[in-house]
This record gives C-alpha cells, structure tokens and sequence, in this order.
C-alpha cells in the first residue's frame, strides 16, 4: 500500500473501505502471514467463529488498536498516559505530533466558590413545600450559587510537533496501540527505508518516552518544537532539550495560575544534536530516545506556588541516565503489574483482522464479539493510564484534552460521570486507580465544609453536581443543574465500595472522617416534608430533569428526590456499617440508621414506573432523556433487586422503557449496567451495540457523549463485567446476564465483593467452570444459572444450598474453588442419600 506523506489521500483512504460482506480472493493465512494483517484484512468476509479457541497462538496479539493511517483527527489519534501526564499519539509521517497534558493544568487558580446562600435557604425550602417552584428556582439562582457560576477548565500544555524530511511517498504503513503493554507505535517505509517509533508513558520514571528508530544507519532525522495555546513562550534549555513555558488560561475573572513547563530532549545514538531558538534538531543518527517531562506549580487545590522547573527536569535528568531498554522494560512490567490481572476471551471472528476503525461500525452485525472484549480491555488500559497516584482523578476526558474551552469544562461532574469512571476500578482488578479520587475527595471534605456552613449553617461537608481543580463544591452553571446536594454522599460511597472489595480496613479507618463528615451535614439539613413526615433534602432535583414547565420555565427543584433517598440511605448504611467495624461513634450510627428509617421510601406511580419525585406528576411520567437518576437503587446501588423486592425491579423496568433507549454514551452505559441488574440479556447486548456504534464510539474507541467523555468507556466495561458477574446483595452471581452473540468464552481475575478473585468459562451459553479465589476467607455465597458442585484439592467440598442453583461454603484465605455443573447422576445420588 503506498499513500502521500500526509497519509491522507488516495491509496490510504482506498485501503479503508469496509471489508466486502462475502468472496474472498486472498487466504486468512496469507493475511496473518504479514504479521500486522497490513495490506489484505479489508478482502476478507467476516465468519464468526462460535468457539473461543478460534484465536490461534499464531494470531497477532487481539488486544491491540490498530490503523492503515496516521491520524487525522484528534478521534484517531492514539492515547498514552501514566495517571499524571499523558498524549494523544498522531502517527504521521510527513509530522509526529503529540498532544500533551499534565492534569493539573487547570484555569484559574485557588478560589472558594461558595459565597453566600444561607439568608435565602428557608425561603427558597417554603417556596419547595408549598410547590412554587419557578420562585424558589429563581430565587436559587440570584442568591443560592457558587461565585462564579462556572467552574473552572481543565487545560492542555500544548503539542510537541516533529517534522521529518524526505520525500512525499510511504508504504507499508501500520500504526498500534498494544493494551498489553502500553505501547503505541507506528511502522513506515520511506525512500527505501523502514522506520520506526515506539512511544509510552512511563509511571516508573514519569516521562513520556518516544523511541525513533530505522533500518539503515544515519536514517533519523527530524526537527522538533512545542506548539501551544496557552501563553507559552519556548526556550533552549541546552544543546539537545527545549523548554515550554506557560500560565493557564484566565477564566470567569480568575486569572490562570498554574504555571507549568515542558522539556522534551533527544538523546541521539549518532548524528548531531542542536538547538536554536525553538527549534531542536537531530540529524542523520542511528536512532533517538526523545524524552518528555512536564511539571507545573500545582501542589494541591488551595497552593500553586512549587516551581515547575525542577519538577520537569528532576524525572527527566533521572531518565536521561537510564537507557532506552531499562525505560521500556520498567514500564512493561509496572503496567502488567495491574493490566495482567484479567484476561478475556468473549470469542472471535475474523473481524480481529480488520483495523479498529473499521470494526466499529460493523459491530451491530453482531459478529465481532472481540470487539467487545477490546473494549473491555481498552477501559482497563484507559482507567490505568489516567486515575494514578501521583495524579489527579480521571477527569471528563480521563486527562485527554487539546481544548483551552473542552466541553463541559473537562471538569469532574458527580450527578453521574465522575462516579461512572470508577465503577470498574474494583470488579475490573484495578482498585489502586481510586487512590487519586479519594484524594480529591478528602480534600473536597474541605471545602464542602466551608460550603456546609456558608449555604447551610450545617457541620459535615457538602458537594454539589461538580467540582474542578479548585475543589469548587457550591453549586454551578444554573439552579436547575447545580442545587443538588448530594454529589458528595456518592463520592463518599466510594470508600465503601473499596472496602467491599479489598477488606481493607485501614482504607476506611483513614477515611471514614469522611463519610461521617456527609453524614453530619445530612443529619442536619434534611427537613420533614409537611405532607407525608418524611426526611427529604430541599432544596435538591432529580439530576437535570425538569419536573414542571411553568411560564415557558422548566423546573427542576424540589424536595425529596428519589435518587437523594437512595443515596443517602446507602450513605448511612455504609457509616453504620464502617462506625461498627472500627468501634466508633455508636451514637451517631444510631441516629443515622433513625433517620434512613424515616427517609421517604420507593414509591410505584400510576404508569407502574418507580417514581422519580416524592410526587406521581402525571406530566413527568413520560420524560424521555439520558438521565434515568431514580435507578441508582438498580445500579449502581443494589437497593432494588429482581429477587429481593421484585415489585421495585418490575417498577425499574417500567421506568427504564419510558425513559427511552438512551442518547449519550454514558447513558447507554448506565443503561447496560441497568438491564444487566434486571437480568435481561437481550437488552443488555441491544445497549451495547449501540455504545459500540460510530455515533458513539469513536475511530481510537473512545466514547462519545458527543463529544468525546471518557464515562462511557467506563461504564461500558462495567456493564460488560455485569453480564459476567454480579456482586451484590451478599451473594455472587455467575452468567447472571450473558448475551446470545457471546455463547462461549472465558474470563479471568475478576475482583467480587469479600475480597474473591473470580474466573469463569462458558460453552454454548452455559457455565462450564468457575474458580474463586478467596483472598479474604470469607463465606461464599454463589449463584449459577444451573446447580453447581464446589471442589478444592480434588475434593467435593460441603455447601449449603440454600436454593437449587445457590451454594453457600466457607472459604479459607487464599484458597482456590472450583465451580462446576453438578452432573445429574451426582445430584440423583445425592437426593437419594438424603
Ligand atoms: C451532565 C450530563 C451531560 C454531560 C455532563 C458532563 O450534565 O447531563 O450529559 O454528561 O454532565
């Protein structure tokens, strides 16, 4: 194949097209005989091979994202990050560029959002109760909002651009992204010479690292600059590294404050090394280590004053004087620490030949069930390289952004998208991706404190529906968005949801000042509705959905929401769970467990539909929309279950189907993990394929709102794990919603509540195996679709059954279970012994 050097033209765009449905005039072993199915994947008909073992050893690894071209769109650019800084990879030829971030490059600087807000509390609460809700709204809106309104922007540093010389022409292009480990790469062939580049964010060493090589001598040569919008200016630092120095962007009055720099230097096996001006250049060597490092004066949200300076160039010089093959190797074998925890196999097609971006669009023809597991396997890689210590949460976009303006700010919204994100981080075996949230959140503790006091008089602590780099925790944008007090109570659930996983009390010894911190404020500020005596919060909403539209206005506020009952109740449950289990504060976990008593409980409305508002207003009943808030007790609660309130998990259905399909990326997601709890394998596989589908899933596989917002990714990985594997309601569940198009298959390393490691293998729709490992030694209690028999060192061991398909044993730390369909002989025999 040969294209320009842009690679965007003619022959690149020809090798593009959609594979034929049918007729194939080139082998499938002439096609994998190239290696990287470069040339002939787009000949082949897709067949979808109903047996997992169909990937043969031979094949190229599946894990991997790959192309016939550079880049084009930001879409297609590839990922790399170590849970600090982070780029998206172009691939060019002509010109490399690699679009930096450091997450802490935010707009603005330190700022205390919450101002003002308690003189106006009782009267916008009276307005709430006696349901004159555009006044209450309006009145929120002049004297019940944070300061600014907005919050601030999550920023790039710029872009490192390289630019090669050399003819126009170029063969044998191929570009990839191996999730197993952590290497993007790109292959060409140019006036007779092959090149090469490799690229990777180290954790180790904390650089980005970018590897050039060629397959003649003196081949590498290239000029390199910074380009930026942020007010940069780039300088020589010496001979062989550049500087890029910058303020972020001033925002809604604050001026921009975090100060950062980025260093790139070329380390050179041959040829020469020069620098001038802004340019740095290398000519005619054998290969280069480019090395990029970036630090800024952020130290935490309150103080921007270190000197990014030495914080760019002490990782850097560190890196300098390790080699290429030590970066490499150390990188490797960190990323497999985490990443090799799980495997998938949900089966495979020839699909697998073909470039990522022609998959997706051809995922809805249901034979590509690889896709699926890449998927889920991308989310893992994603989670990794944007959610580590040393490092900030994963924002909107993990830590991806070119925009000075990104969508939503690129900020952390906690009515959905910010909790998404984390939602595999303990099924998916990667729960040390929720030490840089819990770090936001203890910080956020502090600042909702001053916002609890200000806006509410209250003690404890307060978020509203975002925050950003400053930890703003007022409410933002519009009262219709912004006046929901209960975003911290989610975040604060997150510590309990780590200790479900892992048994680790003293995770939840340090924060549990934390969770008892939301609980106070809550046992202070909810009020009794005059109508029924219930608890409720007011002001609050049902996240962004208006209930009344009243005067061309719509409304959202009220008192008592749905989603703030469910919350909460799962918020006092963990605390008097947590106070239990460290032997603090019984007076206050009883006057938690009083007042879920007294929270208004799930209502059923007319249309049969859980009810979303303390009140059935009929006119609200069929608001189609994205939100579907009230089903937190579905998921990511375990409040509402098929089995154990099966009225409720009726009501949730109801709910589900007026709400409508879904229309962004994470409502979809929110919708498979929803399906997957009713047990509905048909709906959960509808979701996904369309999550999987061009408008939602762009060409490098990341999800689309649109735009780009990394919660899908997300929370499609959850939803696929859901279909696998359930943990919840004390009880694990086995297959519980496995799709038709993934009839056999195997998963390995899954993490379920009470600490077990699970692997499960499945023929024709059916369990074939499963192995628990019980890290913790507790009591397993398991649900198949079928009756299993429970072997550890070749011996059956003694289970309860307390149902035909439950079994119920004691486990003994670090032991091994093996799960099997209980042949019928066994079971005959057994009933006739007993
Ligand atoms: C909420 C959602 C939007 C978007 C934004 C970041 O406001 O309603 O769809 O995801 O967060």
């Amino acid at each position: 194949m040969t294209g320009s050097r842009n690679g965007l033209r003619s022959g690149v765009r020809h090798a593009t097209k959609p594979a034929p449905r049918s007729g194939s005039t080139v082998s499938r072993r002439d096609v994998l005989k190239t290696g990287a199915a470069v040339a002939a994947g787009s000949a082949l008909p897709l067949t979808h091979s109903t047996t997992a073992k169909a990937a043969k050893k031979s094949e190229p690894n599946p894990m991997r994202l790959w192309y016939r071209r550079p880049a084009e769109e930001w879409l297609e650019a590839l990922p790399i990050g170590n849970g600090r800084i982070g780029a998206m990879v172009w691939g060019g030829v002509e010109t490399e560029r690699l679009q930096l971030n450091e997450d802490t490059v935010w707009a603005g600087g330190p700022h205390d959002y919450a101002v003002e807000g308690l003189e106006v509390l009782p009267e916008i609460r009276r307005l709430i109760f006696e349901e004159k809700w555009k006044e209450a709204q309006n009145l929120a809106d002049e004297h019940f909002m944070g300061r600014p309104t907005e919050q601030m922007q999550y920023q790039p540093v710029g872009d490192l651009v390289l630019t090669f010389p050399g003819g126009t022409e170029f063969a044998d292009y191929y570009r990839e992204l191996d999730l197993t480990k952590a290497l993007t790469s790109v292959t060409y062939t140019s006036g007779g010479v092959r090149f090469k580049r490799e690229a990777f964010a180290s954790h180790p060493h904390q650089v980005l690292v970018v590897r050039l090589t060629a397959d003649k001598p003196r081949s590498v040569s290239f000029t390199a600059t910074f380009t930026s919008p942020q007010r940069t200016t780039v300088t020589p630092v010496d001979h062989r590294t550049l500087a890029l120095d910058g303020v972020s962007g001033d925002a809604e009055g604050l001026t921009g404050s975090v100060r950062f720099r980025a260093l790139a230097r070329a380390c050179a096996e041959g040829g020469r090394v020069t620098t001038d001006g802004t340019t740095l250049a290398v000519e005619a060597a054998d290969a280069v280590t480019l090395l990029i490092s970036m630090g800024t004066s952020y130290v935490n949200y309150l103080d921007v004053s270190a000197d990014p300076k030495p914080r760019a160039a002490a990782p850097l010089d560190r890196a300098t004087t390790t080699s290429y093959t030590v970066l490499r190797s150390r990188h490797i074998a960190d990323y497999k620490r985490f990443f090799d925890r799980v495997d998938i196999d949900l089966g495979t097609s020839d699909a697998v030949t073909l470039p990522t971006d022609e998959r997706v669009p051809l995922f809805r023809e249901g034979r590509d069930p690889q896709l699926a597991a890449l998927y889920f396997q991308f989310g893992r890689y994603l989670l990794l390289s944007c959610s580590r210590a040393p490092g900030q949460p994963a924002n909107l976009q993990g830590l991806w952004n070119q925009d000075m303006l990104p969508a939503w700010q690129s900020k952390y919204t906690l009515n959905i998208n910010c909790e998404m994100n984390y939602w595999p981080a303990g099924p998916a075996n990667l729960i040390e991706c929720y030490e840089p949230l819990f770090q936001m959140i203890e910080e956020l503790a502090e600042s909702g404190a001053r916002t609890a006091r200000v806006m509410y008089g209250a003690p404890g602590w307060v978020a509203h529906h975002n925050t950003d780099g400053w930890r703003g925790s007022a409410p933002v944008d519009y009262a219709f968005y912004g006046v929901w007090p209960t975003g911290g109570a989610w975040l604060a659930l997150s510590f309990w949801d780590h200790y479900r996983y892992t048994g680790d009390l003293d995770t939840l010894r340090t924060y549990y000042p934390v969770i008892r911190g939301s609980v106070e404020f809550f046992l202070h500020t909810l009020v009794e509705d005059p109508k029924t005596g219930w608890l409720v919060t007011n002001p609050s909403h049902s996240p962004e959905i208006g209930h009344h539209e009243i005067d061309d206005e719509n409304v959202s506020i009220c008192a008592g929401p749905t989603m703030d009952m469910q919350i909460l109740r799962d918020l006092f449950d963990a605390f008097s769970s947590a106070a239990e289990l460290l032997g603090r504060d019984p007076g206050l976990a009883e006057q938690a467990r009083t007042a879920r008593s007294r929270l208004a409980p799930h209502q059923i409305g007319a249309a049969g539909q859980l009810q979303e508002w303390l009140e059935d207003w009929e006119e609200s009943r069929l608001i189609q929309h994205r939100h579907v808030s009230h089903l937190y007790g579905l998921f990511p609660s375990e409040q509402i279950t098929p089995r154990r309130t099966p009225e409720l998990a009726a009501a949730a259905r109801r709910s589900l189907e007026l709400r409508g399909p879904g229309t962004s990326g994470w409502s979809l997601a929110w919708r498979i993990n929803f399906w997957a709890r009713l047990e509905d394998p048909v709906q959960v596989y509808d979701r996904l394929r369309a999550l999987l589908s061009p408008g939602k899933t762009a060409p490098n596989l990341f999800d689309l709102h649109p735009p780009f917002q990394i919660d899908g990714n997300f929370g499609g990985l959850r939803g696929i794990i859901e279909m696998l594997m359930q943990s919840h309601s004390g009880e694990l569940s086995l297959l519980p919603a496995l799709p038709a198009e993934f009839p056999t298959g195997r998963v390995r390393g899954l993490r379920a509540h009470d600490g077990f490691e699970v692997d499960i293998s499945w023929r024709d729709g059916s369990l074939h195996h499963a192995r628990l490992t019980s890290l913790l030694g507790r009591r397993a209690v398991v649900r198949a679709r079928t009756a299993v028999e429970v072997i550890a060192h070749g011996k059956p061991v003694p289970v309860e059954r307390p149902e035909p398909t439950v079994v119920s044993f004691t486990t003994n730390k670090g032991a091994s279970y093996v799960l099997r369909p209980r042949r019928r002989d066994d079971a005959a025999s057994e009933s006739a012994t007993t």
